[in-house]
């Protein structure tokens, strides 16, 4: 038997008996409004009444949020009891909600696509002086809405520069936008705003958080139930189960994965080996409202962490997390992972490290975390920056140094 130096900062039994009888709970009692909500939108589909970002007078209600929430800042945050507009603010929120998920379902990956994976090329110039985009990471921001606030105007600053030195701008955040801190519906609809208002350049994964036994026991289910209505905390839900999975950037060096939790494992239970599936090849079952209904790669994407203080003597190259769900797995795996999926660098957030990120497995696989405040704790936030003429030297930058300014 190994010992494991204990971390302080691991989610410990994040994911125990009392989350999965409150998610079956809830995921029970909103199962009418959830069959409700998906007949209503078929309708609209059938009566060809679904509007496309851009074209619909709607439009005009991302425009609405985003010029709300450019009042705030980190000096000057938004109440936890005001919502824009108050008595309107919950049927602005939905056709938000629906505006979001569109951008998904259409314009990101079709309906019929099965495996929620996003694909980018960055291959088309073999030219490192002209650099053909930056990309930048976004770890778990939990309701930090004092940092988001801080994040975006910088991104649309970045998002400005390219457009003038035409270069891509591409903005990943992955995952895990709600529980834990107070403000985190408003973290959530600014982050919505902000991808809708920039659909070329902001991506939205999912996180453990974004499914319904978690977000119904950590915070945000509550929050949503005190201020508006059951019906908007299963539009919410019926939202995040859209939420794509992973992002890849193929550039020239190598390709980049961007997932939130970890790397799956197929375990043989009688040999005590294992198999990576390959992604694209797996049949997925990943768009589910409740953890139960997910297959087990999608339930480990999300949940999965790596092993922190590895004894290769011990043989044992996976172990069941002590977050109650999914594994942790050792280098090998990583190593195994990379080459049946055709990945170089992988970039996750979900584990709280006070310094706001961590190398694993020689720097090819690193963890981000993005918000200052995380349940008491102090962390020093980061984000990534990288160009995809240069993958391998990507900037940590640091969330506190950047300045809270109004949006243009
Ligand atoms: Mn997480």
């Amino acid at each position: 038997m190994i010992t494991i130096a204990p971390n302080e900062f691991e989610e410990e039994n994040e994911f125990n008996e009392k989350t999965r009888i409150i998610g079956e709970q809830s995921y029970k009692t909103l199962k009418p409004t959830l069959s409700k909500i998906i007949e209503t939108q078929t309708q609209m589909i059938f009566d060809g009444k679904t509007q496309r970002i851009g074209e619909s007078k709607e439009s005009t209600i991302v425009d609405e949020f985003w010029t709300y929430y450019s009042q705030f800042s980190s000096e000057n945050l938004p109440s936890e009891e005001r919502y824009y507009g108050d008595d309107s603010a919950e049927l602005k929120i939905t056709i938000l909600i629906r505006m979001f998920q569109d951008f998904y379902l259409e314009r990101i990956y079709p309906l019929s696509f099965p495996v929620p994976i996003i694909q980018k090329s960055y291959r088309s110039t073999k030219n490192k002086i002209k650099k053909p985009a930056k990309l930048f990471f976004v770890g778990d921001t939990h309701g930090s809405f004092f940092d988001t606030i801080k994040l975006i105007p910088f991104f649309v600053g970045e998002i400005q520069k390219g457009q003038e030195n035409r270069y891509e701008v591409k903005i990943v955040f992955i995952g895990d936008f709600i529980d834990r801190g107070k403000l985190d519906i408003h973290n959530l609809l600014l982050l919505m705003s902000f991808n809708l208002k920039f659909p070329q350049n902001v991506l939205l994964l999912r996180g453990n958080h974004e499914e319904i036994s978690i977000n119904a026991h950590y915070g945000f289910g509550t929050r949503v139930m005190k201020h508006f209505s059951q019906l908007l905390f299963a539009s919410f839900n019926h939202m995040f189960k859209d939420l794509p999975l992973i992002s890849i950037f193929h550039c020239n060096e190598g390709s980049i994965m961007c997932l939130h939790g970890g790397i799956p494992i197929i375990p043989n239970k009688s040999t005590g080996e294992y198999e990576v599936p390959q992604l694209n090849l797996y049949q997925f079952n990943n768009r589910q409202v409740w953890i139960d209904e997910m297959d087990d790669v999608t339930q480990q994407i999300l949940w999965n962490d790596p092993i922190r203080n590895y004894d290769p003597n011990s043989g044992q190259k996976y172990f069941k997390s002590r977050r109650g769900i999914g594994y942790v797995f050792n280098h090998e795996i990583f190593n195994a992972f990379c080459i049946k999926n055709k990945v170089d660098l992988l970039f996750r957030g979900h584990q709280v490290f006070i310094k706001g990120y961590h190398k694993h497995f020689d720097n090819r696989f690193i963890t981000i975390f993005s918000a200052t405040n995380y349940v008491k704790k102090k962390i020093d936030a980061k984000f990534i920056e990288l160009d995809s003429g240069d993958i391998y030297n990507f900037k940590v930058h640091d969330i506190q140094e950047l300045t809270s300014q109004t949006k243009q």
